[in-house]
């Protein structure tokens, strides 16, 4: 990590996860999607920037952001803090990735990796996408199939040997062009404990 890493969201701030590991991605070789007119996670577009999650993120509408998913109820500054220091205790796991509109300092879009060790195949890993999420009012500038992207190129980085999500029939096909689909005989089956 750099010292700017650190700078650039205040001296009390961190990331999530080390930030030089999005930067070593070989984007340009492994990518799936093709992007008109062309971005990259260096690139994700005008005053925008693809970085890791930061604990200041708190202030610039993650919680907001995530509201366009699901229900997230009121989470306070402090359960926020101690839920990102659980996760960013939990080391090589958790890869939560934000795209920032600079001007607005203000998070717009998000997706997160989640990577499961088992004992099975070697002591493998498998990878989880969760709680991709772009702000309404940036539809269309590609930042969902960016995020995707990036997060299926990482999955392979940090060693998983598979790497699956659950979405709604109408987000099927966008998931398709990533590789995703559905497997003969697999079925995602959920029960829920709480509304
Ligand atoms: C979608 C999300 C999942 C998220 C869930 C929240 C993707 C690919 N899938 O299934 O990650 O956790 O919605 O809905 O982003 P829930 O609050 O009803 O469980």
């Amino acid at each position: 990590m750099t010292s700017n890493d650190k700078q650039a969201n205040g001296v009390e701030d961190e990331p999530l996860f080390d930030p030089s590991i999005l930067r070593e991605l070989d984007f340009e070789h492994k990518s799936r999607a093709t992007y008109n007119p062309n971005i990259s996670p260096q690139n994700p577009g005008e005053m925008l920037k693809l970085r890791p999650l930061y604990k200041s993120d708190y202030d610039k509408g993650y919680m907001n952001l995530l509201s366009q998913l699901t229900k997230v109820g009121n989470v306070s500054r402090e359960e926020f803090e101690a839920r990102f220091n659980d996760l960013k205790g939990c080391g090589d796991t958790y890869y939560i990735v934000v795209i920032e509109d600079m001007s607005l300092n203000q998070v717009i879009g998000t997706g997160s990796l989640v990577k499961e060790r088992k004992f099975l195949r070697q002591c493998a890993s498998r990878g989880r996408i969760e709680d991709i999420v772009v702000n309404n009012a940036y539809r269309g500038k590609q930042l969902g199939k960016l995020l995707l992207d990036v997060l299926t190129i990482l999955c392979q980085k940090i060693d998983c040997y598979k790497l699956s999500l659950e979405c709604l029939d109408g987000m099927v096909k966008f998931y398709k062009q990533f590789g995703f689909d559905k497997e003969d005989g697999q079925n995602y089956m959920v029960q829920r404990f709480h509304d």
